[in-house]
């Protein structure tokens, strides 16, 4: 299968509004089996269980779908055009992390894969399969592989052309491509991302320890956060992009292409005190279409518990005291610990 093919792929991807596309072998991760046992070993995937089964098949491409012969690494950009930082210092207000201040990305990325493997077919035949995110597949490290980029500091996957603010998504197929080679290391003596981690959350460069850092605990952490990480959570109310931010290669972010990504404005700088008092209903109607409905009202109402609970904002107490008998145990938990923390 021969260059010409690939070359028009490329096209074809850069068309559909992928920022980059770059092709690797399924067997190019030898590393990532033992470093993936290593991270549930530690137990930093904390209450993510998912990650622990089914290592064999996100410890080894290859194994999840023998028949493929060539993966072909999409990065799609949602660079915001603010700099998401700006609402850290506005504590009345919660930082919703930069890509789920609009539509679910799950979404979008998915139909432009299956677009793109459509079109594959239609010229080449083959089979393919998708994936983006959910599938037990070790996209950073394909697409380092691919050299899309590198695996920062941070962990996550940084581009020399267009920074770190780009989803990951592949399509592996049947058929044979050219592989284009890995990237390699680009962040030196850099550390930004490291030092500007609120929770301390990686124990060694290129290591994360997920238990702590605010992404897991606001998206994926059920039930009540250790009480002395709360603090460190801020005004954070879903995920977080502080690491991401202070990459300095996302001086050559790429615009996003896609318009659905841009920040709602009503989600840009939230009100605590509206957003306490949504109801199941209410929270459905505000975030239908965005990543944040999966969550749901309680662990979302939590997390802007804490958030009112680090405002230092007294006038927020009487909304927090609402809510300390609330049918979830964590959501009493959170108003309490937030009346507390008000009232010192
Ligand atoms: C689980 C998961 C999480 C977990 C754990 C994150 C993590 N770093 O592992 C949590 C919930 C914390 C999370 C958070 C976020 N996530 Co997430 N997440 C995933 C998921 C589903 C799996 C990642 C995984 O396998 N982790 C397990 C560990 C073992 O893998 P690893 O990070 O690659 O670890 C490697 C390093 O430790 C390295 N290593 C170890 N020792 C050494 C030593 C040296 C010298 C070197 C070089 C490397 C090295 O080897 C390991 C294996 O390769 C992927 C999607 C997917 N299917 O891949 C998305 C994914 C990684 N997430 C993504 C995003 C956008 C985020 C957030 C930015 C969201 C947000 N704004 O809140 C944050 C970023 C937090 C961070 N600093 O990583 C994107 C990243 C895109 C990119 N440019 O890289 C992905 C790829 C989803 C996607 N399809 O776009 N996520
Ligand atoms: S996303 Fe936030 S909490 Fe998680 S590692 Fe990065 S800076 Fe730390
Ligand atoms: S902030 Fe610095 S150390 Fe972190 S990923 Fe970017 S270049 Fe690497």
């Amino acid at each position: 299968m021969g260059e010409a093919l690939k070359t028009r792929l490329v096209q074809q991807a850069l068309d559909e509004g992928f920022v980059a596309a770059r092709v690797c072998r399924p067997g190019d991760v030898p590393q990532v089996a033992d470093r993936l046992r290593a991270f549930v070993e530690a137990g930093y995937h904390g209450q993510m269980g998912w990650m622990a089964e089914r290592m064999h098949w996100r410890g080894d491409p290859a194994a999840l779908w023998p028949e493929a012969r060539s993966v072909i690494m999409l990065a799609e950009s949602y660079a915001p055009e603010q700099d998401p930082r700006a609402v850290l210092g506005r504590r009345d207000r919660g930082a919703i992390s930069v890509y789920a201040q609009n539509r679910d990305y799950h979404d979008l990325v998915k139909k432009r894969l299956k677009r793109l493997a459509r079109w594959l077919i239609a010229e080449a035949g083959g089979e393919v399969k998708v994936f983006v995110d959910t599938a037990p597949v070790a996209e950073k490290p394909l697409a380092q592989a691919a050299g899309l980029g590198w695996q920062g500091k941070h962990t996550n996957l940084v581009s020399r052309e267009f920074g770190n603010w780009a989803f990951l998504g592949s399509v592996f197929t049947t058929l044979d491509l050219p592989v284009d080679g890995a990237e390699v290391d680009h962040c030196g003596s850099c550390r930004a991302c490291l030092d500007v981690c609120p929770t301390d959350a990686f124990p060694a460069p290129y290591q994360l320890d997920a238990r702590r850092c605010i992404s897991y605990l606001t998206i994926e952490h059920k039930g009540p956060v250790e009480e002395d990480l709360r603090a460190a959570i801020g005004n954070h109310i879903y995920g977080c992009d502080d690491c991401l931010a202070a990459c300095p290669w996302n001086k050559f972010a790429v615009a996003a292409s896609d318009l659905r990504y841009a920040a709602r404005p009503e989600l840009e700088a939230p009100a605590l005190a509206e957003l306490a008092v949504l109801d199941d209903a209410a929270f459905r109607a505000l975030f239908s279409g965005s990543p944040i409905k999966r969550i749901g009202r309680d662990r979302f109402v939590r997390n802007v518990l804490y958030a009112i609970g680090n405002s230092g904002k007294a006038d927020l107490r009487e909304i927090a005291r609402g809510l300390t008998e609330d049918p979830d145990p964590a959501v009493a938990d959170a108003a309490r610990w937030a009346v507390a923390r008000l009232g010192q």
